[in-house]
């Protein structure tokens, strides 16, 4: 299902960003076809930054309650692979066996750096991530959608060697390819599209340029927009609000009609359905 959502220039498709189990049902109920498992929206909602602080042990945990939360597919950030490429295979592997339909592996070095923050992001060798891609490619075969990520353009690099670094994931097995900009328009990411001519399909994270309308993308006929982190910085909006009144007035009488009602977390979380299991399985017949 996600291979047919990431690695086609027909249609538009489109990932909401998922931390945890709640997320991830909000984003289901939504009417969203398909999550992406954000890096940064995990390391943040348990209290890291993003640069490789959380380990790749607690990356598969997240992913684990954010597949098992719905029927989504799932494309998970998997930064860098966490070192080499025999940790990237490994992270793959794993990321596999919990349900993962596809993972995303930048071009970067570990440890990473959050690619909108800082000027410090050093680019992996050529060869050297062609090489994970290749080791991942061999361990998970098409059980994986294997996503390349150039991070050439956040890194201060041209458009030349964006290509370039595309041409060579390409080549090494990639099915689709993520280009990253951090620009506040789109017009360097729509560069990289008309260059690339579209060999494989390409995956956009528009993040800082937000402005840009989605039929722009149609137009370019790019395979998938990742909405990377707003249910997170939605949820850290809400949190930040609610705790500053509470702490203000003493009290949460006047904060009660601002957050969810508790039958509505009992209705995401189906405590129906355990009812009628009780039923079924705990009381005797
Ligand atoms: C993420 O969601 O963790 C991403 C996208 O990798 S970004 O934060 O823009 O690097
Ligand atoms: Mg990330």
């Amino acid at each position: 299902m996600l291979r047919a959502q990431v690695c086609s220039n027909d249609e538009l498709s489109f990932l909401m960003e998922a931390h945890d189990g709640l997320s991830a049902t909000i984003a289901q109920r939504s009417g969203f076809k398909g999550l992406w498992a954000s890096g940064l929206s995990i390391a943040s909602s348990l209290g890291y930054r993003d640069a490789n602080e959380a380990s790749w042990t607690q990356l598969v945990q997240s992913v684990e309650r954010i597949v098992d939360s719905t029927e989504l597919a799932v494309l998970v950030d998997g930064d860098g692979g966490f070192g080499n490429f025999n940790n990237a295979r490994l992270l793959a592997r794993k990321l596999r066996q919990a349900g993962a339909a596809g993972i995303s592996l930048e071009d970067s070095c570990f440890p990473k750096l959050n690619s909108l923050i800082g000027e410090r992001h050093p680019l992996a060798d050529i060869d050297e991530f062609s090489g994970r891609l290749r080791a991942v490619k061999d361990a998970v075969a098409d059980n994986l959608v294997l996503v390349a990520r150039i991070e050439a353009l956040i890194a201060g690099h041209g458009l030349n060697e964006a290509i370039l670094r595309a041409h060579a994931y390409a080549d090494a097995g990639a099915d689709a390819i993520l280009i990253h900009s951090r620009k506040s328009t789109a017009d360097e990411m729509l560069s990289f599209v008309t260059e690339w001519r579209n060999r494989l399909p390409v995956v956009i994270v528009p993040t800082t340029y937000f402005r840009t309308p989605v039929s722009a993308y149609r137009d370019a006929r790019i395979s998938t927009v990742v909405w990377a982190n707003h249910s997170m910085r939605a949820a850290a909006a809400a949190m930040r609000r609610i705790c500053d009144s509470i702490a203000a007035q003493e009290s949460v009488a006047n904060i009660e009609s601002h957050i969810a009602p508790l039958s509505e977390i009992f209705e995401l979380l189906r405590y129906d359905e355990l009812a009628v299991a009780e039923k079924q399985y705990l009381q005797p017949s």
